[in-house]
């Protein structure tokens, strides 16, 4: 009686698997009969920024990967707390109106955090790559790694808005790029209108994914690594392909212990000078709030010599290493025209396949 059971089971199986097999398209590879069911019943993928769902990515074969830059290109320094972290008030670097943040704290009791207070940046080149370092002022004490996420913004029409947006979270000891990222404002449409707040931002900042941890048109576009000393640096190595024929331009760098959203990115765009909070004790918004763990520099040039009236750039000063930006001129406030060019025309705004 069993075994008539079990032959009975097969034979609906059979059934079933031949009903579906009917009803595929022709030429279709075959599949899980679960798999093809859910393909019918799915609806169209139209977003620029969700990879395709696939259940087997292809692997990630890569022909090239960084190595270090052998000429200068720029470096900066950013304002730090190492020494004053136990006061727990920030007096320069944090500027809401000019989205410049200085909160290497945790929201509300002020906790300091070495791995998400920049203190350094600089880039570097060779032939075919540029380099990003991002120096933190230490690791994380929990996990000994630099744990958040990292990344470098590029200005490059020198506007002050910035089209590509590259980060990496949690990076690990090697070259690697998994978890690496870079995103586009293939509409042009960060900031909104100018670079002060806009109240009711309705736009979608940096809504393409072009790059995904290795997928994209080249797999070895972006790479990144965490190296772990006294200090805790993350280094980007990324093809100069990836800003295509864009060889000056401005750039700047920020750090965060929590994911960021890049569609959101411009915070000052999204909170409210009393709901953000505030890092100086000075300040009547004290403490920080909802933008806490967070911490970005100010711009600076490659290919060119800033003038110090580049749009969000660094202070331009004789001893800059000994000067860190001055809080009473966070640069002059731009506006922009309602949309940018179509970088999507430029870039592509496809979606990144697996
Ligand atoms: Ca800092
Ligand atoms: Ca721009
Ligand atoms: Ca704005
Ligand atoms: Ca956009």
């Amino acid at each position: 009686m069993k075994h008539q059971k079990t032959r009975f089971f097969h034979g609906l199986l059979v059934l079933t698997l031949a009903s579906v097999a009917c009803n595929m398209p022709s030429g279709a590879p075959t599949q899980a009969p679960v798999q093809v069911q859910e393909a019918a019943s799915a609806a169209p993928v139209v977003s620029t920024d969700t990879p395709l769902p696939t259940s087997t990515p292809a692997p990630v074969v890569h022909l090239v990967s960084p190595v270090s830059g052998s000429y200068h290109e720029s470096t900066a320094h950013d304002n730090e707390e190492s020494a004053t972290y136990e006061s727990k008030s920030v007096r320069f670097g944090d500027v809401f109106d000019a989205n410049r943040f200085e909160r290497p704290f945790t929201v509300e009791d002020m906790t300091y955090l070495p791995y998400i207070d920049i203190f350094d940046f600089e880039m570097t080149s060779d032939s075919d790559w540029y380099y990003v370092d991002v120096s933190m002022i230490g690791p994380d004490p929990v996990t000994g790694g630099a744990h958040g996420t990292y990344g470098v913004e590029f200005d490059l029409d020198v506007d002050g808005r910035a089209e590509i947006l590259m980060l990496v979270e949690d990076p690990t000891s090697q070259w690697s790029t998994e978890g690496v990222k870079v995103y586009l404002d293939g509409n042009g449409d960060v900031g909104g209108a100018q670079s002060l707040p806009d109240i009711g931002y309705t736009g979608n900042g940096f809504e393409t994914l072009i790059f995904d941890s290795g997928y994209g048109d080249d797999p070895d576009l972006a790479w990144a690594q965490a190296v772990i000393k006294t200090r805790a640096t993350v280094k980007f190595g990324f093809k100069k392909s990836l800003l295509r024929n864009y060889h000056t331009f401005m750039w700047s760098v920020f750090a965060s212990k929590d994911p960021v959203d890049p569609a959101k990115f411009y915070y000052n765009d999204f909170y409210t000078e009393a709901n953000a909070g505030s890092p100086d004790k000075e300040s009547d918004y004290y403490p920080i709030k909802e933008i806490a763990a967070f911490d970005n520099s100010c711009r600076v040039p490659t290919g060119f010599k800033a003038t110090g009236l580049e749009p969000l750039g660094c202070n331009v000063s004789v001893q800059i290493a000994q000067q860190p930006d001055d809080p009473s001129k966070p640069g002059i406030t731009i506006f922009w025209i309602p949309t940018d060019i179509d970088w999507c025309l430029i870039f592509g705004c496809g979606p990144v396949i697996k």
